[in-house]
């Protein structure tokens, strides 16, 4: 039996002789790497933290203490040893087990998460229940280095260190966030774990001036003074001691014995204390460690190649995003872009090689990136700022306060809106249009080819008059082919692309049109109209009217909330015009999360695929 098989729970983690750690760590890599090359997964970052993870379950005990991990994609290890490892292979999967930690799932998961940067601040607040209750649990948060470049962190950090309380904040620093970190607090960082070269420097000048007689005192007293500065800036940790923690490290994060022994060290110390640690992502498996970036997430791959099953035939809207920014960098020389650590994500690595001076990547900092963006576009340069619709809902009070209320002329290019599949109900991009709707002066587009993605991008910035959120899926394009030319598409209009008799109107947007205009071809040539609304602000008013008086019963079509959505602004335009069809009917995402899985398959069962409009379109056309 595998020492693997011997654990469903921390306590008989406990049982097992420490001397087999580096066999229980073997295995779980093994594991890990065999399961998530058929399931797809976080696979680097949970190979980082593999020796960490038995090391806190040996020194802590959940769900006493309260583990709380920062994003949760690095938490495999920690499921596994936790009593999921025979559901490990549904990891993603529908019915099966989240990629992220979720207090659903598992008495062990404290905190439910996805977005980065919240494990400080729900640290804090677990630690403060516990002193007001009397308690004296542990409370340990683990944050990558990425995860620390969010100013939610640094809330976090502010308000613990002040707190005086009990909690350990371990620091997973292995320089990367999805692609290599950023920013300044990287590069402190970086500076500690060099600082032995600072003290090889330091006793260097001390030999050096020891020799010089009367001269080298002269000189020692300016080496002292120097050092004294020095010190500041790289005695390792002082940015987490001013700010109230006790630093510990850093330290081989990939050493079990050293983790455990600092761990126990520190354990008892009734202060907020900060554990650095340096790791490898990847660790154990070298195509990951080669690549890090292309291993934080992917799909299905090949262990012994490291090779990423073949893709779709055809590209993604993401592509053609990133292919148009560097047409679009060419032909407007002001052209910037800004991602808060998503270069590969949102397909800007293009850009940033071709335009390295006019690429932003401000760490993930969603809300700095919005405002950021903003005062470059109020300068006068045009600006993408490319960020996920999910990660977008961190910049909500931006969008209103910089950008929609001062009328800057800001772009912001939003992928992933809609059902993302594996990662879930922490990043389906599903609010957007909700949130974005009711804010004045915006404009809302939503394309339904990648042509249309790449005309709606270049009327933005050649518009450069107004702000602009441009929405798009997880998906490929349906176009057979991409038009070179980029054409300006008149703001607010609309495109009838069936006409029928006034039976049906089906009103749909971005992603749907195609499943729409699909299911509409199944019935008789006349019944059904279908209408592309590439505009979910302003709509087409004057068609909308006209579309309305003309139709019996209408039905819109989103792959966004049906709260707030486009369908309810349809009808609120109806009962202001005062008119009132048949049958208005509202699909899209009812008012619930949507768990994990394929994006097919969820598509399929929101009934939002064309199988299921084509049911709906029949019940409709037959009531
Ligand atoms: C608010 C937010 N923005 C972006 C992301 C996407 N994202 C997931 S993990 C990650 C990098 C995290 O780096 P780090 O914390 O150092 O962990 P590592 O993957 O290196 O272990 C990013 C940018 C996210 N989850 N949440």
């Amino acid at each position: 039996m595998s020492l693997l098989e011997q654990i469903s729970s921390p306590a008989e983690l406990k049982n097992i002789d420490t001397e087999k750690f580096s066999q229980l760590a073997q295995e779980l890599r093994d594991f890990i790497i065999s399961s998530v090359s058929s399931t797809g997964g976080h696979l680097a970052p949970s190979l980082g933290v593999i020796e960490l993870t038995i090391a806190l379950l040996y020194v802590y005990s959940p769900p006493e203490d309260k583990i709380i991990w920062d994003v949760g994609h690095q938490s495999y290890a920690y499921k596994i040893l936790t009593g999921r490892r025979e559901k490990f292979h549904t990891l993603r999967q529908l019915g099966g087990i989240s990629g992220f930690n979720n207090r659903s799932e598992s008495q062990y998961d404290a905190w439910g998460v996805g977005h980065a940067s919240t494990s400080i601040s729900a640290a804090l607040g677990f630690a403060m229940n516990r002193d007001l209750a009397g308690q004296n649990h542990n409370v340990v948060a683990i944050i990558g280095d990425g995860a620390l470049t969010g100013g939610l962190a640094f809330e976090g950090l502010n308000n613990a260190g002040a707190s005086g309380t009990e909690m350990l904040v371990i620091l997973n620093d292995n320089t990367m966030s999805i692609s290599k970190n950023v920013g300044a607090v990287a590069k402190y960082l970086t500076d500690i774990v060099a600082s032995p070269f600072y003290q090889k420097v330091k006793s260097e000048i001390w030999d050096i001036t020891g020799k010089a007689g009367e001269l080298g005192k002269y000189f020692r007293t300016i080496a002292r003074k120097m050092e004294d500065s020095l010190k500041n800036l790289i005695v390792p940790g002082m940015l987490f001691e001013q700010f109230g923690f006790e630093y510990y490290g850093p330290i081989d994060g990939h050493d079990t014995g050293e983790l455990i022994r600092v761990l126990r060290e520190i354990k008892d110390i009734k202060k907020p204390k900060l554990l650095h640690i340096i790791t490898k992502k990847g660790k154990g498996f070298q195509p990951a460690e080669k690549d890090a970036t292309k291993f934080h997430g992917l799909g299905k791959f090949n262990i012994s190649t490291g090779e990423v099953e073949k893709e779709a035939e055809k590209p993604t809207y993401t592509k053609i995003f990133g292919a148009a920014m560097v047409e679009l960098g060419e032909k407007f020389k002001d052209l910037c872009t800004t991602t808060a650590a998503m270069e590969v994500g949102t397909g800007l690595c293009e850009f940033h090689k071709k335009f390295p001076e006019r690429f932003f990547d401000v760490g993930i900092a969603e809300n700095h990136a919005v405002v950021f963006s903003a005062a470059l576009a109020a300068e006068g340069r045009r600006t993408v700022a490319a960020i996920y619709s999910t990660f977008m809902q961190r910049a909500y009070d931006a969008i209103i306060h910089d950008v929609a209320l001062q009328k800057i002329p800001l772009v912001l290019a939003m992928d992933r809106a809609g059902i993302v599949g594996e990662d879930g109900p922490t990043h389906h991009g599903i609010f957007d249009i909700s949130y974005l709707r009711a804010i004045p002066n915006i404009i809302i587009a939503a394309p339904s080819s990648g042509t249309q993605l790449r005309n709606l991008i270049f009327t933005a910035l050649d518009d450069f008059s107004n702000t602009w959120a441009i929405r798009y899926p997880r998906s490929t394009i349906p176009d057979e082919d991409i038009e070179e030319n980029f054409e300006r598409i008149e703001i607010g209009s609309w495109e009838i692309l069936k006409r029928g008799s006034g039976e049906l109107l089906v009103l749909a947007v971005g992603s749907m049109v195609h499943p729409a205009l699909e299911a509409a071809q199944n019935f008789s040539e006349n019944s059904i109209t279908v209408v592309d609304c590439r505009f979910v602000k302003p709509i087409d008013e004057e068609m909308l009217f006209e579309l309305l008086k003309s139709h019996e019963k209408v039905i819109t079509i989103e792959e966004g909330s049906l709260l707030g959505g486009f369908g309810e602004g349809v009808a609120a335009f109806a009962q202001e015009k005062n008119i009132f069809p048949k049958i208005l009917k509202n699909i899209g995402i009812p008012d619930e999360f949507i768990t994990f899985g394929k994006r097919d398959e969820l598509l399929k069962m929101l009934s939002l695929d064309t199988d299921g409009i084509f049911k709906q379109l029949k019940s409709i056309l037959q009531s």
